[in-house]
């Protein structure tokens, strides 16, 4: 063990499948039973703890692991302080305000002085005093959504992904107060090689986070054409260019941002591009 960088992951929740995911993406191979609480990745100095989500930033902070893979939520509101190396993108929610139709919601102002159910307390209690709103919280740790039909809130602060529990529990949602995803933390004080480790880690991280975002595209053109489409795909320094048996034409093959994707391709082809080819890459450097 020793020099090994110990990893604490979510045993069984929204967060475990993503998480090793992303670690096997990076190369990393290991096998994980289900029910195994422990494991170990070969070729590649990394063991993990597979634990609640509520008990991973105690664990990075004590000592007991070194990184772990948690919801921002759940850091913020247990009050450690770790180092958040990245923030992995995945299982991304929001804490709302939430409140049947008939509450009047004019901004956190509407709150003041009204009983809010929640189960991040902290990270609630914090906004409010931002703003000066002295309301009283109802701390529960599920089941959120019933408080108000029982009759023991008048207003929620909850995690909302896509809207249906609150909306099965005839709540309409009022105002995000936060956001949260995963996170990659670490303890502050790791040893030496254990920090070349998780430079490696984040090394492969990086790679792959970075093709997620990115297309490769790869397509004929006119040969006159090139200028202007290396414009329309700007990023990347330049585009490849192949030559073509036919002399008026070029292939030409570039990584192109995701977001960016759409507005390319319809550039592209009304620059006379033919043939466009989509494929998403597994990892790249900058
Ligand atoms: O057993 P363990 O303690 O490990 O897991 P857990 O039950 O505490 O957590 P889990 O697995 O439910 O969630 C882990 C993390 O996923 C959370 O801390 C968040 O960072 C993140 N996450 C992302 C969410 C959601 N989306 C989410 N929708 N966590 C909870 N929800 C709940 C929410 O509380 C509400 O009840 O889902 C419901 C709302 O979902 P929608 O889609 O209907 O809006
Ligand atoms: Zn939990």
């Amino acid at each position: 063990m020793g020099n090994r960088l110990i990893a604490a992951i979510q045993k069984s929740g929204r967060l475990s499948e993503k998480s090793l995911e992303m670690i096997k993406s990076c190369g990393i191979d290991f096998y994980a039973d289900s029910r195994a609480l422990k494991a170990s990745a070969s070729g590649f100095p990394l063991d993990f703890l597979f634990v609640r989500d509520d008990d991973i930033p105690g664990y990075v902070s004590d000592g007991v692991a070194d990184i772990g893979i948690v919801g921002r939520n759940e850091l913020d509101e247990s009050g450690i302080e770790l180092e958040i190396v990245r923030d992995l993108g995945f299982a991304s929610c929001r804490l709302s305000i939430a409140a049947p139709p008939a509450f009047e919601y004019k901004g956190l102002e509407s709150l003041e002085g009204k009983r809010i159910a929640t189960s991040y307390p902290r990270i609630l209690q914090s906004i409010l005093n931002e703003k000066g709103v002295k309301a009283t919280p109802v701390v529960v740790s599920g089941s959120v959504e019933i408080t108000v039909d029982a009759g023991i809130a008048d207003a929620i602060a909850d995690l909302v992904s896509t809207g249906t529990t609150l909306k099965m529990n005839g709540l309409e949602e009022k105002e995000c107060i936060y956001r949260s995803s995963a996170v990659l933390v670490s303890r502050k004080d790791l040893e030496e090689e254990k920090k070349i480790a998780l430079r490696s880690l984040l090394e492969r991280l990086d790679a792959v986070m970075l093709a997620r975002h990115k297309k490769y595209i790869l397509f004929n053109l006119p040969k006159d054409r090139l200028e202007k489409a290396a414009e329309v795909i700007g990023g990347m320094k330049s585009p490849t260019v192949t030559p073509l048996m036919d002399e008026g034409w070029i292939s030409v093959q570039s990584a192109v941002d995701e977001g960016r994707f759409w507005s390319v391709f319809k550039e592209l082809k009304a620059l006379g591009a033919e043939g466009i080819l989509v494929m998403n890459i597994e990892k790249m450097t900058e």
